[in-house]
């Protein structure tokens, strides 16, 4: 049996990296614990509840903000954050190395149906002199990440995590332990499983519509075989699922809001999520290069995502090589 620290010491893992992401760990373990209690606290996910002691609860996401946001904050080795539930990112210890960027619940319109939701991170080093607090300091691309990762509050949590050196899945224990129940997950090249909202079809671009005409067309179109179709609208279950089997999943650009280049975001989910992705051999894209090689310009910037088993992105991505 093999514990994350142990297990992260081990691998060579600089101390204060072990102690961030030991942070990160006990703030995700009393999230799940929240999660746990659900409508007993009164804390189900979009509105505003009362508790079984007639207390007011904030919604799940801002609390799940708090927690992390106050353990982060007194963890010496953190120089800033960055959350999706915050406008700014906030300083830390101007001392510290490390700078977080986080989706606290990410899928939050799961919670009231009691289905999969998580928590999303990303780890990068302060640039040499710039205040942690800054926009400007968290303006690196996701190829500069020291370390990323997923906590899945499923019917179990699990920790996905990378620290480039391949990714590993942990198990939370009865106990509050994370646990080592997989090493070196490797996302077949091959399937025949896609994830994509449909609902959005006619607003995407030709070149995505084109494919995904041609995915519905099973073994009797041009890419002849026949696909499944899988969408939990909670991108941590998505990625796990393509981690744990294979498949696709995208949320591309779309004309609902041209202005914007996706709907997810590039500093809380796109980059995480690419990173853990290519480190296990799998693909990530805006369906036209690597999302890891964006440079950020917004800290709530959004991208175009097309992520997965390596031999499908990449068909998907030849629907969109311009001549
Ligand atoms: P959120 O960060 O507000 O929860 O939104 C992100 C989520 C992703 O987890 C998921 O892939 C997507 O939104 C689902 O969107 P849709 O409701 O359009 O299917
Ligand atoms: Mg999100």
């Amino acid at each position: 049996m093999r514990l994350l620290n142990q297990y992260l010491k081990h691998h060579d893992t600089p101390d204060d990296l072990i102690d961030l992401i030991d942070s990160l760990m006990l703030s995700c373990k009393e999230i799940a614990i929240k999660l746990r209690e659900g409508a007993l606290a009164g804390v189900l996910g979009t509105s505003e509840g009362i508790n079984v002691q007639g207390e007011t609860q904030k919604k799940l996401d801002i609390i799940s903000n708090d927690i992390l946001k106050a353990v982060l904050l007194d963890n010496p080795t953190v120089a800033g954050l960055a959350s999706e539930e915050e406008d700014h990112p906030v300083g830390g210890n101007p001392e510290g190395k490390y700078l977080v960027t986080f989706d606290p619940l990410d899928g939050s319109s799961n919670i009231d149906v009691n289905v999969s939701v998580g928590t999303i991170f990303s780890i990068l080093e302060k640039p040499e002199g710039m205040d942690g607090g800054s926009d400007a300091a968290f303006m690196q691309c996701g190829r500069k990440q020291v370390a990323s990762g997923y906590v899945l509050y499923g019917p179990c949590a699990v920790l996905v995590l990378t620290t480039g050196n391949g990714v590993h899945m942990f198990t939370l224990s009865h106990g509050g332990d994370f646990i080592l129940t997989e090493e070196n997950v490797k996302i077949p090249e091959y399937t025949q499983e896609f994830g994509i909202n449909m609902s959005n079809q006619r607003f995407w671009e030709p070149e995505m519509q084109a494919y995904v005409a041609d995915l519905l067309q099973g073994e009797e179109g041009p890419l002849g075989k026949r696909y499944n179709m899988r969408w939990v609208a909670s991108m941590v279950a998505e990625v796990h699922r393509i981690l744990t089997r294979g498949g696709i999943f995208m949320y591309p650009w779309d004309s609902r809001d041209p202005a914007k280049p996706g709907k997810l975001r590039l500093m809380y989910e796109g980059n995480p999520m690419s990173f853990l992705v290519e480190q296990a051999g799998g693909l990530s894209t805006t369906c036209y290069g690597h999302i890891m090689d964006v440079e950020p310009e917004k800290i709530h910037q959004r991208v175009s995502v097309g992520l997965g088993s390596k031999a499908e992105v990449e068909t998907m991505m030849k629907y969109h090589a311009k001549d």
